[in-house]
């Protein structure tokens, strides 16, 4: 599938999703924000994939929302903000967060405010080295949204998530790397094959096993030690349930690569 503002690629249980407003860095407008919905709910609720890649079309990733569509003229009244977020922005985060598969994201170029909080609620990051993070919503008076204030300390620590968030600045990607706000950064010629070559296989991975393995670690952030041993238990007799043990199982012993059915 592709329209205008989202392009849609489908091979080998790897659904390759691109952000495509380059002129506008892939900012955020409405029909881009329905659209990559869209997307992810078919995602969400096709078995054939089992693994999605985010990337941005263009020498941006994303430079989130199109302030284009924000301007306000004397005598007028603001935009409802919280109305956006509430409409657009946490319904984008709660989807990747809760997206039974992993979700993988390829960060081509510069990702500034919502587009870099976005990136941070994605499974595994890899950017292109010439990719920058930009928290960008503290110059021109807002706070980070899309999950920001939730990811960046839990990623970065207080002082970095502070650092930034305060002030604004670029964070460059060997940073980001360094930092734990990202998994790797690559070189740019590389970043493509590796992020498909990471997405294909995750793809051929234990799908619903590693979906337990996201939902453990995400709720490792707020529970404490006895609660998340309770987690593991009941998650670990799920895991056990699925076909993919058995056949994990089965191929160690009969010393042969396992075929994965995602079940
Ligand atoms: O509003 C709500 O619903 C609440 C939610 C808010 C979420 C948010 O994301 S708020 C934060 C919004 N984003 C920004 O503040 C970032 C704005 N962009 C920039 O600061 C810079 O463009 C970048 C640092 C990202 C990149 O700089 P640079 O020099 O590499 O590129 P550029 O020349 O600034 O941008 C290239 C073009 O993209 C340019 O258009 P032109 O001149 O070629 O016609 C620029 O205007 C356009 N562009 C970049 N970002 C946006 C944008 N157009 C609209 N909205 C953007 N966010």
């Amino acid at each position: 599938m592709s329209n205008a503002t989202i392009e849609r690629a489908f091979e080998d249980g790897l659904v390759t999703v691109t952000l495509n407003r380059p002129d506008r860095l892939n900012a955020f407008n409405a029909g881009m924000h329905a659209a990559l919905r869209d997307v992810l709910e078919d995602a969400a609720g096709d078995e054939a994939v089992r693994c999605v890649l985010l990337t941005g079309a263009g020498r941006g990733f994303c430079a989130g929302q199109d302030l284009g569509d924000r301007s306000v003229q004397p005598g007028e009244e603001p935009p409802d903000l919280g109305a956006s977020i509430e409409k657009n922005y946490n319904p984008l985060i709660r989807l990747i967060a809760g997206l039974e598969k992993p979700v993988v994201c390829a960060v081509n170029g510069v990702a500034a405010g919502a587009g870099a909080n976005v990136a941070f609620a994605c499974d595994i990051v890899l950017a292109a080295r010439s990719a920058k993070f930009i928290p960008s919503f503290c110059r021109i008076g807002l706070i980070p949204d899309s999950g920001g204030t939730w990811h960046l300390p839990r990623l970065a620590g207080r002082a970095r998530a502070m650092g930034m968030a305060l002030l604004g600045d670029a964070v460059d990607a060997e940073t980001a790397e360094r930092w734990g706000l990202i998994w790797r950064c690559v070189d740019d010629a590389e970043l493509l094959a590796e992020a498909l070559r990471l997405g294909r296989h995750l793809a051929a991975q234990p799908t619903a096993g590693l979906a337990l393995i996201k939902q453990a670690l995400r709720a490792s952030w707020s529970n404490d030690l006895g609660a998340q041993l309770d987690l593991e238990k009941e998650l670990q007799r799920a895991a056990g349930r699925t076909a993919d043990y058995r056949e994990g199982v089965r191929a160690f012993l009969e010393k042969r690569a396992a075929v994965f059915s995602g079940r």
